[in-house]
């Protein structure tokens, strides 16, 4: 197939963040945009001659255009096999399945994840390696590098790209394209880690299960694994046909951007367990009779229960957190006796350790919660661990949650995101914050200790600095610090809050109250109203 050379001009603001790019679908539609990006992925990932690759997205505005695209220039670049889920659709743990099932080479995964999507909204690439993980911070500032001397790229532009809506197999030249099942490996998958039969009759037993899509990609999954797999019944999943502007939601799941799966769970007689997932299906919120489980109550709980999940039933070498997600994670880790690895924010800080053996599970405190299964988080197979948990536990989830705090305590937890304007004022709030870590510097009144992150990757020794202010009060509080790398206008500084309490009366408030004080703290050490002139966090959850 005979390809064309283009030439270009590079951009200076290609630089992937926590989870690859991430930008308006406006600032990708500028001329080249998305073909100097891909191009810079193709000259440094070093394919092997005759690649395989995965392609697909969340279905968001843009995906289909630059599926095209992608599909051309992989040809262009020697990619001979490109396998795409139908639609263009594939969640993101199960493109990242997909890459280690098919043995392909590496994947394009177009999402901005939780982010709005729309003509207005943002959009985005992840490039993930072979070993379905997203690309280590090295390769992506090598990409970054790349894009910014970049001078021309590859595109097949007489490459008729087949309709993508029917599965089959089409050949162009040396290139194949191949349109799969998006759900049908990752249903297998869950398959083979969970007592499906158990879960059935739960299900049947009257237990019932509410699972919001959010207008994005997890819907046909849901519809497939709950109710053709699982009986459950139609209306159990909802919001479940992906939409290109997820029906003007935001498709982020917690209890700020759903307040109505909230109140279900507060209401009394509600569903026995509701859930939701995120754009992409990486990330879930599990809610119970009663409210929230945090998303890292709900990492501790299944560390816990895991003997009771037959593809967990031979324990776990070892768990996971990013340094932000509380320390709850930590205790059922000394009880197990197994280590508990600290990493930076972002699954790819995971990856070498779930590659080398080391994981079971992993977890973050944005909903976000994994195991060895795949390389990326996985939305769907949390709810699906819930339900393996509660269908053999035979007992609520506020049951399960209140003898878990019982035995170890609870950690509330809080984030609070301050939406600042001016980068600059957000930037310069961090580097006040890591003056006051340096070697020597007296620590303000109360506090215990300050650092700034760093991590050393135990795999393969990469160094990863400026991961987070880290604080330590002397009641044995907690308060961090980082700057978002997944937004798209402005900054976010994120605020975490962490308290472990054992007292029953402590147990039972309101994290919220819990915190409130040091929340105070985290405003007035940080200097936040100096800096920015804000006084009040936009968002809490
Ligand atoms: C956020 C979360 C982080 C998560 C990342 C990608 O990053 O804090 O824990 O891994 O999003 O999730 P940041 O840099 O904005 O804090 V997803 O579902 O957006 O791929
Ligand atoms: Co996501």
């Amino acid at each position: 197939m005979q390809h064309q050379q283009v030439e270009t001009r590079p951009y200076d603001d290609q630089r992937p963040g926590t989870a690859g790019l991430r930008r308006p679908v406006a600032t990708f539609r500028q001329p080249h945009y998305l073909e100097n990006f891909l191009q810079s992925v193709f000259d440094i990932a070093d394919l092997p001659d005759g690649a395989t690759l995965i392609a697909g997205g969340d279905g968001r505005h843009f995906n289909a255009e630059a599926l095209q695209t992608l599909i051309r220039m992989a040809a262009a670049n020697g990619v001979t096999r490109v396998i795409i889920g139908r639609d263009g659709l594939l969640s993101t743990p199960a493109a990242s399945h997909l890459i280690r099932h098919r043995r392909a080479d590496g994947g394009f995964l177009l999402t901005a994840s939780h982010n709005p999507g729309g003509p207005d909204g943002d959009f985005g690439i992840k490039f993930n390696v072979a070993s379905g993980g997203q690309a280590s911070e090295a390769l992506t500032e090598a990409i970054y590098a790349r894009s910014r001397s970049i001078g021309a790229y590859r595109i097949c532009t007489d490459l008729a790209v087949p309709p993508l809506d029917a599965l089959g197999v089409h050949a162009f030249g040396d290139c194949v394209i191949e349109i799969v099942d998006p759900v049908s490996d990752y249903a297998a998958l869950m398959q083979s880690l969970f007592d499906f039969d158990r879960i059935r009759a739960l299900l049947a037993s009257g237990f019932r299960l509410h699972f919001d899509a959010m207008n994005a990609v997890t819907g046909p999954y849901a519809r497939h694994i709950f109710c053709d797999l699982l009986g459950a019944p139609e209306g159990a999943v909802q919001r479940a046909t992906p939409l290109p502007d997820f029906g003007g939601l935001h498709p982020d799941p917690n209890p700020v951007e759903a307040p109505e799966l909230l109140r279900a769970a507060e209401a009394t007689g509600g569903p026995d367990l509701i859930a939701a997932s995120d754009g992409d299906g990486d990330r879930n919120m599990i809610l119970g009779p009663g409210g929230l489980v945090h998303p890292c109550d709900s990492l501790a709980v299944l560390a816990a229960q895991h003997h009771r999940v037959p593809g967990y039933r031979e324990g776990l070498p070892g768990v996971a957190r990013s340094m932000p997600t509380s320390r709850a994670i930590d205790a059922v880790a000394d009880a197990l006796g197994i280590p508990c690895h600290v990493t930076p924010t972002g699954w790819r800080f995971f990856c070498n350790l779930l590659e080398d053996g080391q994981l079971g599970l992993c977890g973050e405190e944005s909903f976000g919660t994994s195991s060895h299964h795949a390389r990326e988080k996985d939305g769907l197979w949390a709810v699906l661990f819930w339900l393996d948990v509660l269908a053999d536990a035979r007992r609520s989830i506020p049951e399960l949650l209140d003898a878990h705090w019982q035995r170890f305590g609870r950690h509330h937890y809080l984030r609070e995101d301050w939406q600042i304007a001016d980068a600059d004022a957000a930037n310069a709030l961090v580097e006040g914050l890591r003056a006051a870590c340096t070697p020597g510097a007296a620590p303000p009144r109360g506090v215990h200790s300050m650092r700034d992150f760093a991590y050393e990757d135990p795999v393969d020794g990469s160094h990863s600095e400026h991961q987070g202010i880290e604080v330590l009060l002397d009641d044995g509080s907690r308060i961090i610090y980082r700057l978002s790398g997944t937004g798209t206008r402005g900054a976010t500084l994120r605020v975490y809050l962490e308290q472990h309490v054992t007292a029953p009366e402590a147990i039972a408030q309101a994290s919220r109250n819990v915190l409130a004080a040091l929340g105070h703290t985290a405003a007035s050490l940080g200097r936040i109203e100096h800096y920015t002139g804000l006084s009040a966090p936009t968002l809490r959850v």
